[in-house]
């Protein structure tokens, strides 16, 4: 499908010229396009940032929530029309910072979603705060003397959680970019990709020249379903691997999980309502 069906028309784009966000909604579009994604069935779920505007400019149905809160609206899409292909976007602070909780607990249910994070280690929108993931010593307007606390790692999060994908990319390398987003998004269950992402108005330090000399690509011979081995490879931060570390194919998604669908695989919201049940249902509850 060509990925021009995915192009709003005169979308008024709030970022940067050069921004990393350029990159990542182009080769978005074009993996959805390579997958034959039809924009009527694919939604985008986004917090608050720079990065949780990408849904306002990709032609798809969409769902902009509070700062933080993608996942959670992400999940309860996916369980009431598993037809739905779901993606959840937001920057570092929106899915570490203000989202933490509820990233660490979709993790740990598994919903049928792909999760893509614009990291691009400070908070962009709010003119470049340190966020869970920048860099110690980095200076920033608030963080004067630099930053002290330890640098939040996704990865190794997400892979002690059990989650059954995780990778990470790079917004100045479209080709494996695109590659990875196509395989997020065919996944089965939670797939989160951390995407390297320069904010070039606000992160001096982690530029695209740093981005570049500071990776290196997973070997092929990496096996992304030995868990120890993807951990370790994760907690890596001399310089940084790109691909995808770890697959957890056998996890239960959130969806199969749930009682109603044990009986009736139809989507939720394509079922008829027994009106007579809900209103003795209502009575029985006014009642105690
Ligand atoms: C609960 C809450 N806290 C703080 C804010 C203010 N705020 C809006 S956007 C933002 C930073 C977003 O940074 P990030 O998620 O990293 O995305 P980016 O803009 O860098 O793409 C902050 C702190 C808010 N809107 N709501």
């Amino acid at each position: 499908m060509d990925p021009n069906v995915y192009d709003v028309e005169n979308a008024d784009i709030a970022w940067c010229p050069s921004c990393g966000d350029f990159a990542i909604l182009r080769t978005l579009k074009m993996a959805l396009g390579e997958l034959e994604i039809d924009p009527k069935k694919l939604v985008l779920v986004s917090g608050i940032g720079q990065a949780g505007k990408l849904p306002h400019y990709l032609k798809s149905n969409t769902y902009n929530s509070l700062h933080g809160r993608a996942l959670s609206p992400a999940t309860a899409i996916k369980a009431v029309n598993k037809n739905l292909t779901v993606i959840a976007v937001g920057g570092d602070g929106d899915m570490y910072g203000e989202g933490g909780n509820h990233f660490m607990h979709t993790i740990r249910r598994n919903p049928n979603i792909t999760n893509i994070v614009h990291n691009n280690m400070v908070y962009g929108l709010t003119k470049g705060q340190a966020s869970p993931t920048s860099q110690l010593k980095m200076k920033t307007p608030l963080q004067v003397e630099g930053v002290f606390e330890e640098p939040f790692n996704p990865l190794t999060v997400a892979i002690s959680l059990n989650a059954s994908f995780v990778a990470r990319t790079f917004a100045g390398d479209i080709k494996n970019m695109k590659e990875i987003f196509k395989k997020a998004i065919q996944h089965r269950g939670y797939a989160l990709v951390d995407v390297f992402q320069p904010c070039v108005a606000f992160n001096k330090i982690n530029t695209y020249q740093w981005f570049k000399d500071n990776t290196y690509p997973l070997e092929e011979s990496h096996d992304p379903y030995d868990k120890h081995e993807a951990f370790k490879r994760a907690a890596e931060t001399e310089k940084y691997p790109l691909g995808i570390f770890y697959i957890n194919p056998d996890k239960p998604t959130f969806e199969e999980t749930l009682t109603v669908y044990s009986d009736d695989k139809s989507p939720l919201y394509e079922r008829e309502v027994d009106m007579q049940k809900l209103k003795d249902l209502i009575e029985i509850k006014r009642k105690i």
